[in-house]
């Protein structure tokens, strides 16, 4: 059977933050693009992942047109708690940089980019079965897929891989083309959506000799909690009322403060890794996001770098398209490399001094509370703490 064949400036694979973004970013320059995602769209649109956008991501969605819900039912934050030893230390980002953070759901972003590029008339592929790409490295790109049982082509200029961490891009490179940086902790995370009040309104950060927790939230009556837990830790060995007391053993401070309990909405675990692939480019395909790079979620990163990568490389085709100079995407994976190792390095941090290390000491524990101290008590740590968690301009 004839594949069904279209022809674009850019390909895409990948209906996430950095795919749709891209092409946004692209349809405001006048330059084409499709997207290719295996997933329904209601899918992509309700899978519970980050909540927490730098300064620089809101602005740039703001920039782009797409930010008015975000600004409307954003909650802006000033400052972060980072609690131990059952004492909380609040750290004025804004204070000490000029700069906050804004929780919205990554769902909520997904959202409001697939509403603008489908307004738009912009063609997302939604549930495309066994997709590939080929011919990226040796002249005009494809994209193989096969849609309600037939096969569909799509020929581009330009290949972006905005296709996760388990996509199909960044494995249909030749080996020899990729060097991949990595590291797997030996814990996870336990996730929990909850029908209840935030009993914070900024996210709280806990070291406790338990294990790690966070308290942050989706809404003024959605709240989203996350504890350390095995890497193999089965959702069975967690009942509600386990979770509920665990976090509040771990929560604990010396005044009494206590979580809002609801009813538990949704659980997950998740596995916890840094990853890097270098160069983010092979040819006419150019990777962004998680197909590029994972960071543990301590740091808040992930999503914020895949709005970066994409900003960078939205702006590198559209000089290329307009004025045929093709130096800024030669330059791509460099500017975004530099990036992205600033967030590994903080994200790495920020996980080894909030975690519980199986085969720490007595001395590694003192020593977490000393940094965590100095971090507090430092106006220079604390602004360097804080200008990394607000995050650099893009
Ligand atoms: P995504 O994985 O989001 O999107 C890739 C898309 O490609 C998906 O829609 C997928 O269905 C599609 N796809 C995959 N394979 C395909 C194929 N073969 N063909 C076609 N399509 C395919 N980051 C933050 O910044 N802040 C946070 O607070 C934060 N919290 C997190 C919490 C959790 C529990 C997790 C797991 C991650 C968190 N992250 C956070 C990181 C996370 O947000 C990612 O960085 C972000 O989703 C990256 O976006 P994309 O690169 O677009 O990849
Ligand atoms: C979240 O709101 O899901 C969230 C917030 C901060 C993190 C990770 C996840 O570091």
């Amino acid at each position: 059977m004839r594949a069904n064949r279209q022809i674009t400036q850019v390909g895409i694979v990948g209906a996430g933050p950095a795919g749709l973004l891209l092409a946004h970013l692209l349809h405001l320059e006048g330059i084409e693009s499709i997207i290719v995602e295996n997933r329904s769209r209601q899918y992509t649109e309700e899978r519970v992942r980050a909540g927490v956008l730098e300064q620089g991501t809101v602005d740039l969605l703001c920039e782009a047109g797409v930010g008015c819900r975000l600004r409307r039912e954003g909650l802006v934050h000033h400052g972060v708690e980072l609690r131990f030893e059952g004492c909380g230390h609040r750290i004025d980002m804004h204070e000490l940089t000029g700069r906050s953070i804004t929780v919205y759901g990554q769902n909520e972003v997904v959202k409001d980019l697939a509403d603008a590029r489908l307004a738009a008339g912009g063609r997302i592929e939604y549930e495309a079965e066994a997709v590939s790409i080929h011919d990226f490295d040796c002249g005009r790109p494809l994209i193989r897929y096969r849609r309600d049982g037939r096969p569909c082509e799509i020929a581009c200029e330009y290949l972006a891989g905005c296709d996760g961490f388990h996509g199909i891009c960044r494995p249909s490179l030749p080996q020899s083309a990729i060097r991949v940086f990595e590291k797997i902790y030996p814990f996870a995370w336990l996730g929990i959506l909850a029908a209840a009040e935030p009993a914070s309104h900024e996210l709280i950060y806990v070291r406790h000799d338990r294990g790690f927790g966070l308290l942050s939230m989706r809404s003024r009556n959605l709240t989203r909690l996350y504890l350390q837990c095995r890497p193999d830790e089965h959702l069975d060995e967690w009942p509600d009322c386990r979770i509920w007391e665990e976090l509040s053993a771990r929560f604990a401070t010396d005044d009494g403060f206590r979580l809002n309990e609801g009813r538990i909405l949704q659980k997950g675990v998740t596995a916890m890794r840094s990853f890097v692939a270098e160069p983010m480019q092979c040819g006419r395909l150019f990777l962004a996001g998680d197909a590029a790079h994972i960071v543990p979620p301590t740091g808040a990163k992930g999503l914020n770098l895949a709005a970066a990568d994409v900003a960078v490389l939205a702006r590198a085709l559209v000089r290329r398209f307009q004025s045929g100079d093709s130096t800024w995407l030669e330059r791509y994976s460099d500017t975004c490399l530099r990036r992205v190792w600033r967030a590994q390095r903080f994200s790495w941090w920020m996980t080894s001094v909030l975690h519980r290390l199986e085969d720490a000491d007595d001395f590694d524990r003192r020593r977490q509370i000393a940094e965590l101290r100095h971090l507090v008590e430092s106006r220079a740590a604390s602004t360097s703490f804080a200008e990394n968690y607000a995050g650099f301009p893009i």
